[in-house]
């Protein structure tokens, strides 16, 4: 009976759930009033005692860490009261960052800590005031002046919350209660084979406006050569305004006005002089938004590019043209022996800077979750396609609604965030989920909203592999809900084939789709030679895997592209070789310190060769 609910609410859920994915609010391109970064204190809070109610106890006042007390006043006064924390006087942390990664004694801490900033705000009169936080691992429970704001679940995508009633002009008590724990509902789940990183992992920012201000806008390049743009203004005055779009470098200026919804859409033919983006010619143009509401004026500027995204057989077409996507996948660490998932434009650019340059790259995949905005602005920047992931990843809960719920939430979240990045070009609904009848009708379902959103990219996941013998096959029915078919491949590493066996695999796949080897990768810890014997873990071992695997890959007639695993070693709690892993998943091209491994330089040679044929 579960499953028949389950199922029905499904099947219902996929039509009307677009149009209520959109985040109340978005603020993307918005410049930051404050930036809150920097040094907050924390508490840690294990059992969760602000929180709970146990034995029929209420959350005792003097275990409040979102309290707006001064307790160090309070503490000099007289009488019974006394509290068991102290956010003023406890702790200090530099955030965004990871807390495994800034406290020793919090590497292997999973659960709740409190977080506080305090901070002066000049408002003028008139204006809104919003916080929006960038990401909070995994689940975010925030406090201004003692009053609770927001909540939000998911580790990498942005909520923004309203503070203009709120918020005072010195002294604010910014308290945000970040829980890293997972479970069977969460999304990932409990088990991954990447690292805690809990925290504010992501910028803080306080965002002002004027009363109504334009909170979204977007362009694109249609295929049928439009440019099509979108701006939402929010605010009491919303509806019924005049705007306009501007692309000062195509001597470009539309007019719109807004609907009774306070939204305006642009659409006219894309002027000759257009020059699209693409990786060898990544143009970016300044896009100026703007609005007058009343006397009131707020403009908004992004930077665009123009690009169109189809496929068409098993091809798949940048700008008309067929492409070969030659990616790495990584996860988002700074090249850095102690990662804290802090990633600025600067970690950003140098990562991406390896696969470009280095590697001799157009594209990669960014797994296993979405990564910051700053990665996304950089790939735009560079030259860098992008496949966008989200963390549903080996298992979830497939029958459990409210689940698929957070699913279609993150992709929602993560969408409206970028889809103005010409480089995002494709959306992944999951990772190596195992087949099975539920999982395949949730599958479907999250492609579908993903189809409902956004209909200018393409969508794949990362599959599991089938063997027969010497052939390999992906016998899954979710072939059928993709445009791209992406598929992890591991022979040579793990199981027993030795790589003369790998050379000599084949592939059944189907004609009509272009297919990614999403995954293929194998250890190697950075200067363990071993050219005589080439054993696992040596980078000689590595290299060689590549040369079987790129050797493999020649002869599947439709593999449009690769992001082998991975560019950079990283952290792992699976990953306890105490000689060769030591807590590090090794399948990086580069270690953690920066070092290349021989295979850097045998995929770069294949890329760089591929590249001289095109
Ligand atoms: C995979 C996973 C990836 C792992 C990798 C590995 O298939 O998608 O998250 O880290 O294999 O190293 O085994």
């Amino acid at each position: 009976m579960r499953r028949l609910v389950a199922l029905l609410a499904l099947v219902a859920g996929t039509a009307s759930a677009a149009d209520s994915l959109r985040p109340p609010l978005l603020l993307t391109a918005r410049p930051a009033a404050q930036d809150l970064s920097g040094t907050w204190t924390y508490s840690r809070d294990y059992y969760r005692t602000s929180l709970t109610d146990i034995n029929g106890w209420v959350a005792k006042s003097r275990m409040q860490r979102f309290r707006d007390v001064d307790v160090a006043t309070e503490e000099k006064k007289p009488g019974p009261t006394f509290f068991e924390f102290d956010l003023d006087r406890g702790p200090t942390m530099t955030l965004p960052g990871a807390w495994n990664s800034a406290v020793p004694e919090l590497r292997w801490y999973d659960g709740l800590i409190w977080f506080q900033r305090r901070f002066d705000a000049s408002v003028s009169a008139g204006q809104r005031s919003f916080l929006r936080f960038e990401a909070v691992n995994y689940r975010a429970m925030v406090y201004l002046n003692g009053k609770a704001i927001a909540q939000h679940e998911g580790g990498f995508t942005p909520f923004v919350v309203e503070v203009t009633n709120t918020l005072r002009a010195t002294g604010n008590r910014l308290v945000v209660g970040a829980d890293s724990r997972h479970d069977a509902q969460t999304i990932p789940g409990e088990i991954t084979d990447w690292d805690l990183y809990g925290g504010i992992t992501r910028p803080v920012k306080l965002i002002q406006t004027p009363a109504t201000f334009i909170d979204d806008a977007t362009l694109r390049l249609t295929d049928a050569g439009h440019l099509v743009g979108s701006l939402q203004l929010n605010g009491p005055q919303a509806g019924h305004q005049p705007v306009s779009l501007r692309i000062a470098a195509l001597g470009l200026t539309l007019q719109a006005r807004t609907d009774a919804a306070g939204e305006a859409h642009f659409d006219v033919a894309a002027p000759t002089s257009l020059k699209r983006w693409s990786p060898e010619s990544p143009t970016l143009y300044d896009v100026d938004f703007e609005a007058e509401i009343g006397s009131d004026r707020d403009r908004l500027r992004d930077r665009i590019g123009l690009r169109t995204v189809a496929v068409r057989g098993s091809d798949i077409l940048l700008n008309g043209q067929p492409i070969f996507l030659k990616g790495i996948s990584l996860h988002e660490e700074e090249i850095a022996v102690n990662p804290a998932r802090r990633l600025d434009d600067g970690a950003a650019r140098r990562l991406l800077g390896e696969v470009k340059t280095g590697l001799h790259g157009n594209y990669v995949r960014l797994s296993h979750y979405p990564h910051s905005e700053a990665m996304l602005r950089a790939a735009d920047e560079l030259g860098l396609l992008v496949w966008s992931e989200i963390p549903v990843y080996w298992t979830v809960d497939w029958d459990n609604p409210a689940v698929l719920d957070k699913a279609r939430r993150m992709q929602a979240e993560t969408l409206y965030r970028d889809r103005n990045r010409a480089a995002l070009i494709l959306w992944s609904i999951g990772n190596e989920t195992p087949v099975a009848d539920n999982r395949t009708r949730f599958h479907a379902a999250l492609a579908q909203t993903v189809r409902a959103l956004d209909t200018s990219r393409l969508v794949s996941a990362a599959l599991l592999v089938e063997r027969q013998g010497d052939t390999l096959r992906i016998a899954d029915p979710l072939l059928k809900e993709l445009d791209v078919i992406a598929v992890n491949t591991y022979a040579g590493w793990y199981g027993d084939d030795t790589l003369d066996a790998v050379a000599r695999l084949r592939w059944d796949v189907p004609a009509d789709k272009p297919l990614l080897f999403s995954e293929f990768g194998a250890d190697a810890q950075a200067g363990f030679r071993d050219p005589t014997l080439r054993r696992k873990f040596s980078e000689d071992y590595q290299a060689d895997y590549y040369r079987a695997t790129l050797a493999m890959a020649a002869q599947v007639p439709t593999l449009r592209g690769l992001s082998p695993w991975v560019l950079k070693d990283f952290r792992s709690p699976r990953r306890e070789h105490p000689i060769f892993q030591q807590g590090w998943n090794r399948k990086g091209l580069i270690s953690e310190t920066g070092q290349r491994k021989l295979a850097f330089d045998v995929l770069a040679k294949h890329y760089e060769s591929l590249s001289s044929k095109r």
